[in-house]
Formats: C-alpha cells, sequence, structure tokens
C-alpha cells in the first residue's frame, strides 16, 4: 500500500505534551506525521487525530528534523531510507496520544493552515503512522467523529474551541454534491463514530465516489478530475518538502473491506 506521509509541523505544544517533552527536543522542527491515500483533499483539513491510548515515539530521522508517530512506522521508514542512517530507529522521547490533544500543527496546502490534535477512538496502532490527518467532507470517520468532538467536548476532554472548523468543500461528486461524507453519514444513519460497519461501508463509497466521479474545486488543480489531480497534488507536496512516499509492507496491510 503506497501512501503519502504528510509533515505536519507542530506550531505549539498541549500543556501535557510541553511538560513532557521539556528541552529534549532543544530546536529540532518537529513534525506529526500522518499517512495518507488520498492527498488531493489535503486543502481540507480541519484537525488531526491520534489514538488517546496509543504510545507515539519522537524520532530523530535526521540533523534536524523529528518525525512523531508510532514505533512501527518509525521502523519501516528507516529501512525505507526516509530517515537516516538507514535501518537505526532513533527515539528520543514517548508521550500517550492523549497527550498530544490540543497541540497546533501546520496543516499542509490546506484552507486552515493552523488545526489542532483532537482524539479519535477508531486509530490503529497496526495502520498507517497512527496519526490521521482529518477531512471531514470527504472521510466518514472524520465527520463523524468530529461531530461527536463537537456535540462533547468535556467528555472527550478537549476544549471546544479546538474543533470549532467546518467541513470544507474539496471536490464534488454527482452523486453526493460538494460534502461526501456528510450525505454519507447521513444516508447511513450515523450517528458516531462507533458505528463501525456503517462508516465502513460508507467509506469504501467515498473512496469510489470521488476517485472515479470527483472533480477537483479548490487548489492548482481546480477543475480536474479527482484521479489527475491525486498524483499531481502529491508531487507538488513532495517537491515543496511536505510529505514523502511511505509504503506498508506487504502481510501488515490491514483489509480494507472488513
Ligand atoms: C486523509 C483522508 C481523506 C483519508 C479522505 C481518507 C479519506 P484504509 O482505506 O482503511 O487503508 N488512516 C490512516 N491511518 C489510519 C489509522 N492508523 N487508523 C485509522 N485510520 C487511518 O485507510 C486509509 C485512510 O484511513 C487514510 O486516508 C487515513 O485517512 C485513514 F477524504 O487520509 B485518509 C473515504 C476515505 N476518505
Amino acid at each position: 500500500q503506497e501512501y503519502t506521509g504528510v509533515k505536519m509541523e507542530v506550531v505549539e505544544w498541549s500543556k501535557p505534551a510541553k511538560e513532557i517533552l521539556g528541552d529534549k527536543l532543544n530546536g529540532k522542527r518537529v513534525f506529526l506525521v500522518a499517512a495518507t491515500l488520498r492527498p488531493e483533499t489535503m486543502y481540507g483539513q480541519t484537525n488531526c487525530f491520534v489514538g488517546p491510548a496509543l504510545k507515539y515515539g519522537f524520532f530523530a530521522v535526521n540533523d534536524t528534523d523529528v518525525y512523531i508517530c508510532t514505533y512501527r512506522a518509525a521502523r519501516n521508514m528507516a529501512f525505507q531510507g526516509i530517515s537516516t542512517p538507514r535501518g537505526e530507529v532513533n527515539q528520543i522521547a514517548e508521550v500517550e496520544g492523549s497527550k498530544l490533544v490540543g497541540t497546533k500543527i501546520q496543516a499542509p496546502f490546506a484552507i486552515h493552515s493552523e488545526v489542532y490534535v483532537l482524539p479519535m477512538d477508531n486509530v490503529l496502532a497496526t495502520k498507517g503512522t497512527g496519526v490521521v490527518t482529518s477531512v471531514p467532507s470527504d472521510s466518514p470517520d472524520d465527520f463523524a467523529t468530529l461531530t461527536d468532538l463537537k456535540k462533547k467536548p468535556e467528555f472527550y476532554g478537549i476544549d471546544p474551541s479546538w474543533a470549532t472548523i467546518d467541513p470544507v468543500p474539496v471536490l464534488s461528486t454527482p452523486t453526493y454534491g460538494d460534502m461526501t461524507a456528510p450525505a454519507l453519514v447521513k444516508q447511513f444513519k450515523i450517528q458516531s463514530q462507533k458505528d463501525i460497519k456503517q462508516l465502513a461501508e460508507a467509506k469504501e463509497i467515498a473512496y469510489k465516489e470521488g476517485f472515479y466521479n470527483g472533480t477537483m474545486l479548490v487548489g492548482e488543480f481546480k477543475g480536474e478530475s479527482v484521479q489527475d489531480a491525486k498524483p499531481k497534488v502529491r508531487d507538488a507536496m513532495i517537491a515543496a518538502g511536505l510529505a514523502f512516499a511511505y509504503a506498508e509492507p506487504e502481510g501488515m496491510i490491514i483489509s480494507r473491506s472488513a
């Protein structure tokens, strides 16, 4: 599975992360790294998700940069030569996802250029980097989770101001218009992020609709088909130093149609 690793630079730490980290990072640039299959939707990021109970490592990937992701992902990156020296994992700190919540980060290519890290129950430790960039216009999981957070901020332990950004139209499909995920969440009567079965079905449809029938509404490739724009957005992000190719080894892939 070929993902795009999206680098989201930390702008301001959450209080708990700041306390834990102290001066461990001395002047390094730190990025949360999200694995996405949909680089063309990055214009519509409204936040980023971590699993509150998952462990995240801080990995020095070279002399200047630190990536935050699961250990498993850091190991894959080391073997893919994304970090140097090749094959070596250099972990400098570890925190629980819940402590990263409330951290402000840069969202590459997004219309809202700075967004917050928020909690999502369904983040899998076994897929991607364990960091998920959230695009509620086109990802049913993201829309359902963001809606949960907006409804019950105290329950999820977040400041309501971290979840105020609404879905941003990114692409349009003939059947669902410019808000594919909200339309599917409604159609499947999805109540929350706990409706895992319906969410999996909605995701499959959102992927297919977007890919085969979608037209870009924003960005450099506005007016082009999603199929054409997808690799172009990815290449532009990589050229800008904001992303990299990240592959998930065979055999570790979790089936998409559960
Ligand atoms: C942004 C995005 C925008 C995504 C969208 C999807 C969609 P899949 O299809 O099951 O392989 N993701 C990545 N890592 C994880 C994880 N560890 N746990 C849970 N979700 C994860 O999943 C790939 C997609 O699932 C990735 O692409 C990421 O969200 C999320 F408009 O990135 B995506 C219809 C989907 N739309």
